[in-house]
């Protein structure tokens, strides 16, 4: 959680000192309990996409920080060449099958995912990150009736930040009970506190292992909060202080930290000491991204398109 703060923060101060390519960056500050607590309940050989504001998935799950910031920096060291940049990051090796700005689009890449699992008898599980703002998207709804019927391994995973850009989820959706909805789909449906990572991993963990195990496709809603805007810049004019105030007070890596000195696991050096090394490791991945190449024209047309036999 604290790479993925960490990370998150540089991002933002990277595109203000104009280090990012593009104009727009999605962070997913506030959101850390349900990176780190996801991540860590996949195991290799498991698949997933993310939407638009998938950086601290993609880190849980093991990206290298300094690919990540070239890749966002445009710099042909990132893990798309410099040409994916933060909102079309993809990873073959790490099963990252993309992350895709168009929301609820990469739901059906997952669906095609959990087929491949179930054809090949894979034992691993594929799951769709995506934000509210595509529990209203049909392609969902389709996606986990074709799921359900073919009793596919695939999780459908909300990170439930309340407001698709300035729209508050209650003023989009004429009913809040998307758990209900999966279940008519015959969907196993779980709804679980997204500030809080033990939460998340055990419910993230139950439900892929109940996926993967051949009990067909999964529904998880983890409600979170995003600290920034929608973007870096946006002031979010549509939310209170108040409610942001509220939404701090339960902030997920202030939280870990009392649960795990209230168990004796760790004391304030030990936080300071953890917080620096992350610091120290960032601070050198920006480094080694700022200096890395810009495309040429003449590479315009290279990484693309996939190879013919790459993976
Ligand atoms: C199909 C589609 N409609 C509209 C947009 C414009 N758009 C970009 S992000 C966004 C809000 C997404 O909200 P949510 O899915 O909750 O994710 P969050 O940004 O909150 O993480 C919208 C409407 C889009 N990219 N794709």
């Amino acid at each position: 959680m604290l790479r993925i703060r960490e990370f998150e923060d540089r991002v933002a101060e990277s595109y203000l000192r104009g280090l990012t390519a593009g104009s727009m960056f999605h962070l997913s500050v506030g959101e850390e309990a349900v990176g780190a607590g996801t991540g860590c309940a996949m195991r290799d050989g498991d698949v997933f996409t993310t939407h638009h504001r998938g950086h601290g998935i993609f880190l849980a799950r093991g990206a290298d920080p300094g690919r990540m910031f070239a890749e966002v920096f445009g710099r042909t060291e990132g893990y798309c060449a410099g040409k994916g940049g933060s909102m079309h990051i993809a990873d073959a090796k790490l099963g990252h099958m993309g992350a895709n700005a168009i929301v609820g689009a990469n739901i059906p890449i997952s669906l095609g995912g959990g087929f491949s699992m179930k054809f090949r008898k894979t034992g691993g599980v594929s799951v769709a990150f995506f934000g509210d703002g595509a529990l209203n998207q049909g392609v969902l709804y389709e996606s986990m009736n074709m799921a359900a019927l073919w009793k596919l391994p695939v999780v459908f995973l909300v990170v439930n930040n309340q407001y698709g850009m300035g729209t508050r989820i209650d003023r989009a959706s004429a009913s809040l009970r998307f758990v209900e909805r999966a279940e008519t789909f015959g969907v196993r449906g779980l709804e679980v506190d997204g500030m809080n990572v033990e939460s998340v991993y055990r419910s993230a963990q139950a439900m892929f292992t109940f996926s993967r195990e051949g009990n067909g496709p999964g529904f998880l809603i983890a409600n979170c909060y995003r600290y920034y805007g929608h973007g870096r810049k946006d002031p979010s004019p549509y939310r209170t202080k108040e409610e942001e105030a509220r939404w701090k007070e339960k902030d997920p890596v202030e939280a870990q930290k009392g649960r795990l000195a209230a168990e004796g696991l760790l004391d304030p050096q030990g936080a300071e000491a953890m917080a620096a090394e992350v610091s120290k490791e960032m601070e050198a991945a920006v480094a080694w991204a700022a200096q890395g190449h810009l495309p040429q024209p003449a590479e315009l047309f290279t990484d693309v398109y996939a190879e013919e036999g790459a993976p």
